[in-house]
């Protein structure tokens, strides 16, 4: 049974949504999947995140371009939460699919990340899930201190070699 429900609009959003998925598998979170488009295939969408909750899902990542409906579809239709990523877009820049989904009207909100926010979108999935799995927020500490140690040895560096050489 999959925590995590990841969706996108299109294949054209993978290198993006890749990101998500790398992040949940380094904290060992399990997932599903899918490509399902909410104007192109409005009832397969229907379907699919009306039976999200019943499936076991607790949160949905949801990524999508230009006039970027399936983040906010979600959330109309599934009540756990639904974090949304823009995709950047040639014509707009990713303003369009931005603005589509941080945009909810009130009652339906979607935990917006940057655009092409994938990995951030999988670390924000891990720290809801971390409400109430202490396992999950080990795993985030730890990374939390991986991270740090990255910039100390980048400065540890910089302090050796001098910013001429870095
Ligand atoms: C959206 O339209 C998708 O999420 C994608 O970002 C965008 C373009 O889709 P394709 O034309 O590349 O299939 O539905």
């Amino acid at each position: 049974m999959a925590q995590v429900a990841i969706v996108m609009g299109s294949d054209s959003d993978m290198p993006v949504m890749r990101g998500a998925a790398q992040m949940l598998d380094q904290f060992g979170i399990s997932y599903e999947m899918n490509i399902i488009s909410a104007h192109r295939e409005p009832e397969i969408f229907f379907n699919y995140a009306k039976t999200a909750e019943e499936r076991g899902v607790k949160v949905i990542i949801a990524g999508a371009g230009m006039a970027a409906h399936l983040p906010g579809m979600c959330a109309a239709l599934f009540p756990l939460p639904v974090i949304g990523i823009p995709m950047h877009t040639t014509s707009l820049g990713g303003r369009d699919s931005l603005y589509s989904i941080v945009q909810m009207p009130s009652g339906i909100p979607v935990a917006t990340v940057a655009i092409g926010g994938g990995k951030n979108a999988g670390i924000l999935a891990a720290k809801i899930l971390a409400v109430s799995d202490p396992s999950i927020l080990e795993k985030l500490k730890a990374y939390s201190a991986s991270m740090q140690a990255e910039v100390e040895a980048k400065d540890s560096r910089l302090q050796e070699t001098g910013w001429k050489d870095y």
